[in-house]
């Protein structure tokens, strides 16, 4: 599709929905909606040797969802008319597909591997991009071997990163995901929530002659974090140290030089990056910083290097081979065209508990968006409510729904073959439900299987009569299962970038602006006019629930400060 159109209309009607390839998914989906994955596997025995994919030491699984070749191939045709092949080259030359805040969207130069030159209005970005991942080594180092002292003469054991948003959850993932390889005796704590409860019970675990700060803000003037960073300067002085001291203890990691002098951070301690990297894509700079702490420099690099060969992958593989562009052709097609509304992410490991968390601001900032590139409400779904927690800790709570509930969930699985513990015999098991879950949400248990099953297990007539009903699966409910060999830097930062792609993908087909998040700028507004009226009382003309609220807090809030 050529999306040349410039007006508010032309934009509706040119909407792709309105397209030959959507069109035609429709046709399809109506046709095909209740066939059963049972019945493409009984088919196609080998379907699963061809629905499947090995990157490097991850097997991607993709034949466990509700679509055939024909489908797949309609959905392919779907993204030529979106000109996805163009997009994916236009956001590596540098053009500035970010268009409402007229920039680049150039994450990938931050993890570029080759000598190739990454072009930001004719100026290759990469010397700058190579300088500070070199001045980040060499503090790494310093902090890690114990020559970079704190006040009064001691090694840092503590690093405490002050962030929100981008600025925290992709580091905070990251360093949670590669704790097997983090330095003993060197903790990384990460503080973000402007509740007090977080930064106070943080600064209770830590001592301040032998703890580092970073304040990780790219605008830093974000409200939450500097707020959390005053707070700690605060407590870090009143522990005895002094102003001269901060410059030990305080770095920063930001693209906002005046602000970070401001603050009182010497500015030789500060990491910068630059306007091209979103938040939520910038644990690859020096957001990542507590990730060098954590794992060094060389692990990090392993990590820039596994997104880099994803990266490769992507901007070179046809589309019916690419990865990222098959991930998102499916999440299109339960969207838009079966119905579904959100996306389950289960990672079979604990040391992935954060991943949830850190896609859910990937996926849903990017493409949780109404307006099209040409000013146009669209007239389809976009992005979906992305969720998920670990296994098998979630089978014990709201697998009920994914299995019986009337919503359609489709869910990726996400496990790891060789475990970083000796404990085989609960990594066996965890494995097994992993792969036992992915399984009975596709087969179910239709009513004769259950009453066989129960006939079988000694129930007479009336009780099955009563109870088979309630213990029926109808199961096709769609998964892809990702199994890591290991869980190490190159494998998860090739794991991330499949998962950035796959969101960049589905925005242009929905034909949105991933990079932008004008959606929480409201909130962020009338959070600064309602600040004081908590004290003043509530404005004139607030609407009569904010009121009242507001009302209520003042007139309940204990005056003991
Ligand atoms: C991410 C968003 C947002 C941002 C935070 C923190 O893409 O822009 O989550 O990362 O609001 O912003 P600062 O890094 O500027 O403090």
């Amino acid at each position: 599709m050529d999306n040349n159109y410039t007006t508010y209309d032309e934009g509706l009607m040119n909407s792709v929905a309105t397209g030959r390839a959507w069109r035609a998914l429709i046709a399809y989906s109506e046709k095909n909606k209740s066939v059963h994955m049972q019945n493409l596997f009984a088919r196609d025995p080998d379907r699963a040797k061809r629905y499947s994919a090995l990157f490097e030491d991850i097997y991607l699984d993709y034949s466990k969802n509700r679509i055939d070749d024909e489908g797949m191939s309609l959905l392919l045709d779907l993204a030529q008319e979106c000109d996805v092949a163009k997009g994916i080259q236009r956001m590596f030359a540098g053009e500035h597909i970010n268009i409402t805040e007229d920039r680049p969207v150039l994450h990938t130069a931050l993890r570029n591997r080759s000598d190739r030159a990454v072009l930001v209005d004719e100026t290759d970005v990469m010397p700058a991009v190579r300088k500070v991942l070199s001045r980040i080594e060499k503090f790494s180092n310093a902090v890690r071997g114990g020559r970079w002292q704190g006040h009064t003469g001691k090694a840092i054991s503590d690093v405490v990163n002050i962030g929100i948003g981008g600025s925290h959850l992709g580091p905070q993932m990251v360093t949670e995901a590669l704790q097997a390889y983090a330095q003993s005796g060197l903790r990384v704590h990460f503080v973000s929530n402007i509740d007090g409860v977080d930064i106070s019970r943080t600064l209770q675990t830590v001592n301040a002659d032998t703890t580092l700060f970073i304040i990780a803000s790219k605008s830093f003037t974000t409200q939450e974090t500097m707020t959390n960073a005053h707070a700690a300067r605060d407590w870090f002085l009143q522990q005895g140290a002094t102003e001269a001291d901060v410059a030990r203890h305080f770095v920063a990691v930001s693209t906002n030089r005046n602000e970070v002098a401001r603050f009182g951070i010497d500015t030789d301690n500060m990491f910068g990056f630059w306007n091209w990297v979103g938040g939520r894509y910038s644990l690859w700079s020096a957001i990542g910083l507590p990730i060098v702490l954590s794992v060094g420099f060389a692990r990090f690099s392993e990590l820039l290097a596994g997104a880099h060969a994803m990266d490769e992958h992507f901007r070179r593989t046809p589309l019916e081979q690419n990865l990222p562009v098959i991930l998102a052709l499916l999440g299109v097609w339960y969207i838009n065209f079966l119905g579904a509304r959100s996306h389950a992410i289960l990672p079979y490991a604990e040391h992935l508990r954060w991943l949830p968390d850190y896609l859910q601001q990937a996926d849903m900032e990017s493409n949780g968006k109404q307006t099209n590139l040409h000013g146009s409400f669209v007239d389809y779904q976009t992005g979906p409510v992305l969720w998920g927690s670990p296994g098998s800790n979630g089978q014990h709570a709201y697998f009920q729904l994914l299995h019986q509930g009337t919503h359609l969930v489709p869910a990726d699985f996400i496990a790891v073959v060789n475990p970083s513990h000796d404990l085989a015999t609960h990594h066996e098991l965890l494995l097994a439900n992993c792969l036992a879950q992915s399984e009975a949400l596709m087969l179910g248990r239709t009513l004769e299987q259950t009453t066989e099953q129960m006939r079988a297990d000694g129930y007479d007539d009336d009780t099955i009569q009563r109870l088979a009903p309630h213990r029926v699966f109808d199961g096709n409910r769609p998964s892809n299962t990702i199994l890591l060999r290991q869980l190490e830097p190159r494998s998860l930062g090739s794991l991330l970038a499949l998962y950035e792609h796959k969101i960049f993908v589905q925005g242009l087909i929905w034909d949105i602006n991933s990079f932008d998040q004008w959606g929480v700028e409201l909130g962020k507004q009338l959070a600064s006019e309602i600040l004081p009226e908590l004290n003043e009382g509530p404005a004139q003309g607030r609407n009569t629930s904010t009121r009242l609220l507001i009302e209520y807090c003042r007139s309940q809030t204990d005056k003991k400060h």
